[in-house]
């Protein structure tokens, strides 16, 4: 890698085979398979539709003990969010998610943006011997026999916070959300060609939600310095390989049964449409949302095959089916911010709608 980095775009690109036959399985890929299995199984008996969604970016190391690493841009808003409205719609939802990005309901009370220490309040007035020394560190407590001070949350967020508490004890009780991590981009590949499998027992019950940002290039595990790449040798080259488009083993192998959604994120507004209909007509699947940077919390495009396909529709050229497709734009006031507003729910309400139609269409 050179510090101005300038791309490569020769190296080679894995097909799906080759990739999970030359990458090595993570050490937690069974037991964690054996988990959302049991929570698949459940769902089935209890007759829900159940959403797989992804949140967060994928990271792709560039050594084998790992110092460094290249990561992909998301916060995991997007699929936190979605995940509580698809909650709130009756689904089960399996969330996979980087390790570390947001989560839904702990998402409201996110460190950088609303840190929960700031909403409590301890109810007694600390003796003058508080100060800093005197309280730390925190197991050292001075007088453990003495009166405990309340803690209470702040009366400005107390609403709010039991309205998120409820729904996440009543999902908890219902059991009705599965969380499952990775790190890397094989983490990712791997749990989700596992988890697709076993969902696809779910036929068309089963929906897709790929909101994490995934690397298009990684480095194979072969190519990779076992140890800390070394400075001072001037400029850095590495050349990544193209991480196998995973759409396509979806749609024909994996879960052939389910209603796919991926995402296409530009940063180019005008892109937004034409690779969203280059990926339809690539990977034949049911919906992409298209998001830019810059406006992704107030705008979205879902394009989709529009539903009567013409006679006219036939292989292009690459292989992509031509064919037509049909936008629908969802917008809300870009003055509202969560939680008054939230883009992921109207989004959510329309892709229910659209599953459902799916699943009884004839
Ligand atoms: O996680 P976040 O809310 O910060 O960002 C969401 C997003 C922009 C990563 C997501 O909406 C998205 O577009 N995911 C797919 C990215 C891609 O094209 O690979």
């Amino acid at each position: 890698m050179q510090n101005s980095f300038e791309p490569n775009f020769d190296s080679t690109t894995f097909s799906a085979e080759t990739y999970f036959a030359t990458q090595p399985e993570p050490p937690s890929l069974q037991d964690d398979l054996h988990d959302v299995s049991d929570f698949i199984d459940r769902q089935i008996e209890q007759g829900r539709k159940v959403v797989l969604v992804t949140s967060g970016g994928t990271t792709v190391p560039l050594e084998l003990n790992v110092v460094r690493f290249l990561d992909n841009f998301s916060a995991g808003t997007r699929g936190a969010t979605s995940a509580e409205y698809f909650l709130k719609q009756g689904y089960a939802v399996i969330f996979m998610h980087r390790q570390f990005s947001l989560q839904p309901f702990s998402r409201n009370y996110s460190h950088s943006t609303h840190p929960f220490l700031d909403f409590l309040e301890i109810d007694a007035v600390l003796p003058s011997s508080s100060t800093i020394d005197s309280v730390y560190p925190y197991s050292n407590d001075p007088s453990p026999s003495a009166a405990q001070p309340q803690i209470t949350v702040k009366m400005s967020e107390r609403a709010a916070l039991l309205s998120v508490l409820r729904t996440y004890k009543a999902v908890q009780a219902e059991g009705t959300l599965h969380t499952l991590t990775f790190v890397t981009v094989n983490d990712y590949l791997y749990l989700l060609r596992a988890i697709s499998k076993k969902m696809n027992n779910l036929g068309g019950k089963a929906m897709y939600y790929f909101a994490a940002a995934v690397s298009d290039f990684f480095l194979p595990r072969q190519k990779m310095s076992e140890h800390k790449i070394q400075s001072g040798k001037g400029s850095l080259h590495i050349e990544m390989d193209q991480v196998p488009k995973i759409l396509k083993p979806m749609v024909s192998d994996w879960a052939p049964g389910g209603f796919i959604v991926s995402f296409k994120l530009e940063t180019d507004q005008a892109l937004l449409i034409p690779k969203a209909r280059q990926a339809l007509g690539r990977y034949g699947h049911q919906v992409v949302i298209g998001n830019d940077l810059h406006h992704r919390k107030h705008r979205v495009v879902l394009v989709s095959p529009a539903k009567a396909v013409p006679s006219s529709a036939k292989l292009g050229p690459d292989g992509i089916v031509t064919r037509e497709y049909e936008e629908s734009w969802i917008e809300i006031d870009p003055s509202l911010s969560a939680p008054q507003k939230e883009i992921e729910e109207e989004v959510v309400k329309e892709l229910v709608a659209r599953h459902d139609a799916w699943i009884n269409r004839t």
